[in-house]
């Protein structure tokens, strides 16, 4: 197949400027290749950036479709922009840091749901960026079918975009490019052998990489709903069912009033809302009554996160009693188990016959902490002994825990939930929806400030429930 002498023009002002150069590069997978490609050259050569911008956009079929364009950051920002100003298409961008201050937005920029977008990026090996990008666009309700590419460095990305509904379109593939070079006298044959050999040899590499790892498959919420004794626990995966959100929202804000408007505005989207009662000044003793009757309209279960601790004849008081009769309107608790299974035997005293349910607190999210190993082994021994009452745990990485996953009638929910992996100033650790449900075993996200410091509380919600339940039902294949 020969090229045409644009795309020859360009393949060879590439060489110029050096952003293709052969020799022995360690690439980032550990691989070493003969050939190594940095486009991020091109914006210092403004004329070469707006060729590539204007050929690219050209190679797509005619009959392509797309309302917005998004180029995967950061390489091919400045081609998305080139394009979006030269065809007249509004354009989008991806964080891929989300600030902890102001709207947290993972997508900037003006859409409406259902809009097509158009994905751009520079280089394709793998296909993994191109995904990353997909999935908080498709999060918010954009169409992504398509996505454009200067190279297509031949080793799976191809395949594995088609696999997840995206149609690559390169502009050229990587041995056409190395062709041309060697037909211009830029490159020996030889090389040219030499990367037609690695390309062969490393074909499938990239796609092992993004391969979902083999596991067993996960047991349906609808399954696990009819081997729990809690009445509680069972309500909770039959929500989550019915409501496809595995999505607790920590409702971690200033005033009762606050907490109750936001309960209004995500309640469609949660199967829990998690509160810290103490931290509510405007608390009054039909607090609980008020969101009990949001919870009951928006079918979600209320979490009070008092991470009780003291001996069980302590705990069964603090639980019932105080100013906020917790025991009155939570559906759940949970409980340190430092001071043994005594605290479950107290809590149970009281929850059980109102049907309430626990949850032990096995692993914690922040730095340092210190419930992991035989700490959180006892959390799943106490547990088990307790499953009429214990409804699952807090945990981080529990497909880590020795025998796991362990008895899938209980649930694992998981703090520090993020769009990007991070922390804050405090210790706070931050793992993905999908890091957190598909890879670390958990079954659901427990989201504080990813919510409510988002400009549009119940889209951002609307948002981590989408990305939640795509990694549980990755899970379940
Ligand atoms: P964030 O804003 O998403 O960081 O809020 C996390 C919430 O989860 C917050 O209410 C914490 O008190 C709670 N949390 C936690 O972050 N880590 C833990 O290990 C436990 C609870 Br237990």
């Amino acid at each position: 197949m020969s090229s045409s002498p644009s795309m020859e023009s360009l393949i060879l002002q590439l060489h110029e400027i050096s952003a293709v150069k052969f020799g022995s590069f360690k690439l980032k997978s550990g691989i070493t290749s003969p050939i190594y490609i940095d486009l991020r050259l091109i914006v210092s050569f403004p004329s070469l950036l707006s060729q590539i911008s204007q050929t690219l956009i050209s190679s797509l079929p005619p009959t392509t479709a797309y309302d917005v364009v998004c180029g995967v950051p950061y390489t091919a920002l400045p081609i998305a922009t080139c394009v979006s100003v030269s065809r007249q298409v509004p354009m989008l961008m991806r964080r891929k840091e989300i600030k902890d201050y102001g709207t947290s937005k993972s997508i900037e920029g003006v859409f409406v749901k259902d809009q097509t977008c158009l994905i751009i990026e520079d280089l394709v090996t793998s296909g993994t960026s191109v995904l990353e990008t997909a999935a908080p666009l498709r999060a918010a309700g954009l169409v992504v079918r398509d996505a454009v590419v200067l190279i297509d460095r031949e080793q799976g990305g191809r395949e594995n975009l088609e696999e997840n509904g995206i149609k690559l379109h390169s502009m050229f593939k990587l041995t056409e490019m190395v062709r041309v070079l060697r037909e211009k006298g830029k490159v020996e044959e030889e090389m040219e052998k030499t990367v037609a050999k690695f390309l062969e040899e490393n074909r499938h590499v990239a796609v092992k990489a993004v391969e979902r790892p083999v596991r067993v498959k996960g047991l349906e919420f609808g399954e696990r709903a009819k081997l729990t004794k809690n009445a509680t626990g069972k309500r909770l995966f039959e929500v989550m069912v019915q409501k496809e959100s595995n999505l607790c929202l920590a409702a971690d804000v200033g005033t009762a009033k606050e907490l109750l408007d936001l309960a209004e505005k995500v309640g469609p989207e949660i199967c829990m809302l998690k509160t810290h009662v103490d931290i509510l000044p405007d608390f009054t003793p039909d607090f609980g009554s008020k969101l009990r009757s949001i919870a009951d309209k928006y079918n979600f279960l209320i979490f009070e996160d008092r991470k009780f601790a003291d001996i069980g004849n302590t705990v069964t008081m603090q639980y019932e009693g105080g100013i906020f009769h917790i025991l009155d309107w939570a559906d759940i608790v949970n409980a340190h188990i430092i001071s043994g299974p005594g605290i479950v035997d107290g809590l149970k005293l009281k929850g059980l016959p109102r049907g309430r349910g626990l949850l032990l607190l096995a692993e914690m999210s922040s730095a340092g902490n210190l419930a992991t190993g035989d700490y959180t082994a006892a959390a799943v021994k106490i547990a088990e002994d307790h499953s009429d009452f214990v409804i699952g745990f807090i945990s981080v990485n529990p497909a880590s825990w020795p025998g796991a996953p362990v008895n899938p009638a209980l649930i694992q929910a998981t703090p520090g939930v993020q769009m990007v992996a991070g922390g804050d100033a405090l210790g706070q650790q931050y793992n993905t929806p999908y890091s957190v449900i598909y890879d670390r075993g958990s079954d659901i996200i427990i989201v504080g400030r990813g919510i409510i410091k988002a400009a549009d509380p119940a889209q951002a919600a609307r948002e981590y429930r989408l990305q939640g339940w795509d990694a549980y039902l990755a899970k379940c294949i």
